[in-house]
């Protein structure tokens, strides 16, 4: 038993070193902490793929606020180790724990009204990911950490106006080479779009239910021959559908 003690230490930190998405930017500008946004209230991962938390998270902070923003935007997602960013002074696992490589994807919602609608039965489609760089080998969460937890993507141009959930999702993968241990993080944040986009979706996806527990990019060993989270450089694809292209 007592050759265990380091594992167990090294293991108990990995399973804390979680996120949450907490805050929106939109064109730089940065909306300030859990505004229109629901996030859950700790980092604890979604690992199971048929809960009614895949959506949004575990219910946690609400928001009155909708954000206004304009289809073609930059939009930030901001993630930290808890709320509010760091746990404490130079905490390393802050905004995630290194080891939790994996893809951050973006999907939006259309609804009536951001702020006060349930997220049972929303119909999703997905407008962004970024997942595994093969040439760099760098993941999503890497782009993520060294952005000091932000991740930038453009709402698509062709958005149309009205109010949606923008859902946005990290996925770790680091022990995901057992079926139930890829951990789910995802908060959603209320926005009103306005343009001149017409885009309605072909197909849409439900959540939960757009993911299986053994679907390619869910059930997963990313470690390499050299025991390295790179894949072996080899290709990702993230779960669920392709993103959209205007
Ligand atoms: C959404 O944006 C439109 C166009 O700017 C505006 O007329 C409407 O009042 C906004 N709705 C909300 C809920 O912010
Ligand atoms: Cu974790």
């Amino acid at each position: 038993m007592k050759l265990s003690l380091t594992s167990l230490l090294a293991y108990g930190l990995a399973v804390n070193a979680h996120c949450i998405f907490q805050k929106v930017s939109v064109n730089g500008k940065d909306n300030g902490q859990l505004t229109g946004i629901r996030a859950p209230s700790n980092n604890n991962p979604v690992q199971d793929v048929s809960s009614s938390n895949m959506a949004c998270g575990a219910s946690g902070s609400k928001s009155s606020t909708i954000l206004p923003v304009t289809a073609g935007d930059r939009i930030g997602a901001y993630w930290g180790h808890v709320i509010g960013g760091a746990q404490f002074a130079n905490d390393a696992d802050h905004p995630i724990a290194k080891s939790h490589k994996g893809p951050i994807m973006a999907y939006l919602a259309k609804v009536d009204n951001a702020a006060s609608a349930n997220v049972n039965g929303l119909k999703w489609f997905k407008i962004w990911q970024d997942g595994f760089d093969t040439s760099s080998r760098k993941w999503g969460v890497d782009n993520m950490i060294s952005q000091s937890g932000w991740t930038y993507f453009n709402l698509p141009t062709c958005i149309a106006p009205g109010q949606y959930l923008l859902r946005v999702e990290t996925l770790a993968l680091h022990s995901a080479k057992n079926q139930g241990q890829a951990q789910f993080y995802q908060s959603c944040a209320q926005i009103n779009v306005s343009g001149s986009g017409s885009f309605t979706p072909s197909s849409t996806v439900s959540f939960p239910g757009a993911y299986k527990a053994n679907d390619a990019g869910i059930l997963i060993n990313i470690y390499g021959t050299k025991g390295q989270p790179d894949m072996d450089g080899k290709p990702y694809t993230p779960p669920g559908p392709a993103p959209i292209t205007c």
